[in-house]
């Protein structure tokens, strides 16, 4: 095994990471395997994040690898463009039959930017398609996360992603304000009470912009890298009306709630709320390969089928889109899921969940705990002058002693894969509780 002081860290550009920082103190994870990594000495690390929300069905699991491997060695890669391949229309199919229902067009991707940038396009060409071209604008949410490509991060509304290409960002673009709100909703537990009538900021909007100039909205139906927001009670469903009500198209973006997160497949299903296209990436493959997906309405899809026979109806797509290789892993991953039922585990398990996750209420520096499916979002009161200080040294503290967690901000977020047993829950948040205790 690679031991540290051999490795070189000069050339890595690490993602989202204090380089310097990092590089004068590493911390390395070298193999994963169910729950848990471990450290290239060794040490185990409990996964209390799946990964980055990616890992659902656990770590290392054979049947992924060997589907993989089959692949590879029957296939390596094919393009997609005028040409197609067995895997992209399976896995297709098979996606298409776990949304909800209407929803049974896929389009792939590589990621969750790819995914969302795609459903940003899609959005505004079909309105085009349909003779409504006038259509461009886009909603996103205040502290909404939808990736790192431009459309992302014009709709998204963390200042961090934002500030250094403001002047870059994609016109047209306007902003719902967020939900979060601790004055009247902390420590719930699931769904927040207060806070549906943010939906109607949209009407505030419709009436600016007109509803001729709007085509579509996008949001998270739980915002996860801002710090596990989650909708208010009706929220969701006001914000459908109203897009119903004004031919606006409704985009869930599902990369973290995704495959199972919530207790059901996908949130929209949990939450009972359609929308028009949902994006997705990460659990699709259990983090495996990567691989991005947008579901859209069959009606959206038609819209574009037209024009002279032989013409392309949609000029968008990525030379890696339906991967081989990505398509084997999200074959076999969904089968696992359904073999094993991990798409609706989260709910047997959500009640063991929220009271852990509650029981860190009083704990130092805790002013708000929040919980969904298996999702957890702890937020500590930040140090004064130095947001994120905290809670960093809280995820310090932890991963030296065994357990991996992700803060944004002063929030801690939870996310662990869904084979998880009761004991890891106990593990997890005793864990958690000393850390809190330790760090000033
Ligand atoms: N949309 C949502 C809702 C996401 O959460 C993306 C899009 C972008 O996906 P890609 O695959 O391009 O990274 C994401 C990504 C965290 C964390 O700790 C979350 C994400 C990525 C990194 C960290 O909350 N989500």
């Amino acid at each position: 095994m690679t031991t540290l002081n051999r490795l070189d860290l000069e050339a890595l550009w690490m993602p989202f990471t204090a380089n310097r920082q990092f590089k004068q103190a590493p911390r390395l994870l070298a193999r994963a395997q169910g729950m848990e990594y471990f450290t290239p000495e060794g040490r185990r690390v409990l996964d209390g994040v799946a990964g980055l929300w990616c890992v659902n069905a656990g770590h290392g699991r054979e049947e992924i690898t060997a589907a993989v491997t089959r692949q590879l060695a029957t296939m390596d890669y094919a393009p997609q463009f005028q040409m197609g391949h067995p895997p992209g229309f399976a896995l297709a199919t098979e996606l298409a039959a776990l949304m909800p229902a209407g929803l049974d067009r896929v389009f792939f991707t590589n990621s969750g930017s790819e995914s969302v940038d795609t459903a940003l396009k899609i959005a505004i060409a079909y309105h085009r398609c349909r003779g409504d071209g006038a259509r461009t604008r886009l909603i996103g949410r205040e502290r909404g996360y939808h990736g790192v490509g431009f459309g992302g991060i014009s709709v998204g509304g963390i200042v961090a992603n934002r500030r250094m290409w403001s002047a870059n960002l994609i016109p047209g673009v306007d902003h719902l304000r967020h939900t979060h709100d601790l004055a009247r909703n902390a420590y719930s537990r699931g769904q927040p009470t207060h806070g549906a009538e943010l939906a109607d900021d949209l009407e505030r909007l419709v009436a600016l912009h007109d509803a001729s100039t709007i085509a579509a909205v996008i949001v998270e139906p739980i915002a996860g890298s801002t710090g596990v927001l989650l909708p208010p009670q009706g929220y969701l469903e006001r914000l459908r009306a109203i897009c119903d009500a004004h031919g606006i198209l409704l985009i869930f973006d599902e990369v973290i709630t995704g495959f199972g997160r919530t207790g059901a497949p996908f949130a929209a299903q949990e939450f009972a709320v359609t929308p028009d296209m949902i994006t997705m990436a990460k659990g699709l493959t259990n983090g495996c390969v990567p691989m991005g997906a947008v579901a859209v309405k069959q009606s959206i899809h038609d819209a574009f089928m037209q024009g002279p026979p032989g013409a392309i109806e949609l000029f968008h797509g990525y030379t890696y889109s339906a991967h081989p290789l990505a398509c084997a892993a999200g074959l076999a991953t969904l089968d696992i899921y359904r073999r094993e039922g991990l798409l609706t585990r989260a709910k047997t398990l959500a009640k063991r969940w929220e009271d852990a996750v509650h029981g860190l209420r009083g704990r130092p520096h805790v002013i708000d705990t929040r919980n969904y499916g298996l999702i957890a979002g702890i937020e500590l009161e930040p140090r004064p002058g130095k947001p994120g200080a905290r809670a960093f040294d809280v995820f310090l503290d932890c991963f030296e002693r065994g357990l991996l967690i992700r803060t944004t901000g002063d929030t801690i977020a939870l996310s662990p894969p869904l084979i998880i047993e009761p004991a890891h829950i106990e593990e997890m948040f005793g864990r958690l509780a000393e850390a809190l205790a330790r760090v000033a």
